[in-house]
């Protein structure tokens, strides 16, 4: 499978395969733990996604085989949060949460080895998530002096359960792909040598599905969980819906044209 470069980036890689944009954290040194600028760059990503016509689905995961994300560099975590090179400490990773849940494009984690602390949530906020055998998941904020009581737990709990949220982030215990297949966190695990395959067959499916009827299921089932927010990202979608009718355009062309509108003729849908 050829990939094209999308752009060059510092800490991550970003590439594009038939519809699909690749957003790989590059630092398998630290197991691809984020700083501050691997975040910006991922948002980044993201952005060029959102407004890209030819990019239907995304995909995230982390160079190598042993991290898809060990969470917040924790060599530059400051106090205040992480500090980048501006010597502003952030934690702009919520930022790119809040990205991939807006994102009217399916998000795909690829998970390919620990999914840990930070990086654990990164695939939790993700639409699907596939598993290599060896991915291991868990929180460890509580361990090192962190917590994400955010979408990291909240939006956890309506995945595995309040129970398990609650085991997950109280013990900070680790846990092998299958249990995590078990517990709902992930939708397959496959072997490491398949996951790319697998990833891009669930994207190319996803593909031959209408986009309108992806993104209002997507935005519907999160509106659900984000009450006022989710509500307001939801009602923009319907919104876009009805500036695509005529009847919504009959109310601009009345006013352009200095006459009352006739919203009359328009059906109304039992
Ligand atoms: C991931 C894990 C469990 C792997 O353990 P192991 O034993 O297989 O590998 P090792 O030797 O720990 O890691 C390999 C290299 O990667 C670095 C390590 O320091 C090590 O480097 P060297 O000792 O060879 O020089 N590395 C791994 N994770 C790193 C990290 N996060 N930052 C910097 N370097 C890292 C094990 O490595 C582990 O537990 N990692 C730390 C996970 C963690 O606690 N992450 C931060 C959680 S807090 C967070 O992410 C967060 C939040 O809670 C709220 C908002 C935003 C972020």
């Amino acid at each position: 499978r050829e990939w094209s470069t999308i752009k060059e980036y510092e800490e991550i890689l970003f590439d594009y395969f038939e519809g699909i944009a690749k957003i790989t954290i590059n630092r398998p040194r630290y197991y691809n733990a984020f700083t501050p600028t691997t975040v910006s760059e991922i948002s980044d990503a993201l952005r060029i996604c959102r407004e890209d016509q030819q990019i239907n689905v995304i995909v995230l995961t982390g160079a190598g085989d042993k991290a898809f994300c060990s969470g917040g560099d924790q060599n530059v975590k400051g106090v205040g949060g992480y500090v980048g090179k501006d010597g502003v400490p952030r934690l702009n990773v919520l930022e790119v949460q809040r990205q991939i849940r807006s994102m009217p494009k399916p998000v795909v984690a690829m998970v390919n080895g620990y999914a840990i602390g930070g990086g654990h949530v990164l695939h939790v906020v993700c639409d699907l998530s596939i598993a290599s055998e060896n991915a291991i998941f868990g929180q460890t904020g509580p361990k090192v002096g962190s917590f994400d009581a955010g979408l990291g737990s909240s939006y956890l709990a309506s995945i595995v359960g309040q129970k398990k949220a609650r085991e997950i982030w109280l013990l900070c215990r680790q846990y092998s792909a299958q249990e995590a297949l078990e517990m709902g966190l992930v939708n397959k695990v496959v072997p490491f040598d398949k996951l790319e395959d697998e990833v891009v067959e669930w994207c190319q499916i996803m593909m031959q599905h209408s986009p309108m009827a992806l993104r209002m299921l997507k935005l519907g089932m999160n509106a659900d969980l984000d009450g006022q927010v989710g509500l307001q990202e939801f009602a923009g979608n319907a919104t876009l819906l009805y500036y695509l009718t005529e009847e919504a355009q009959e109310g601009k062309h009345a006013f352009l044209e200095k006459r009352k509108p006739d919203f009359h003729k328009y059906p109304k849908y039992p």
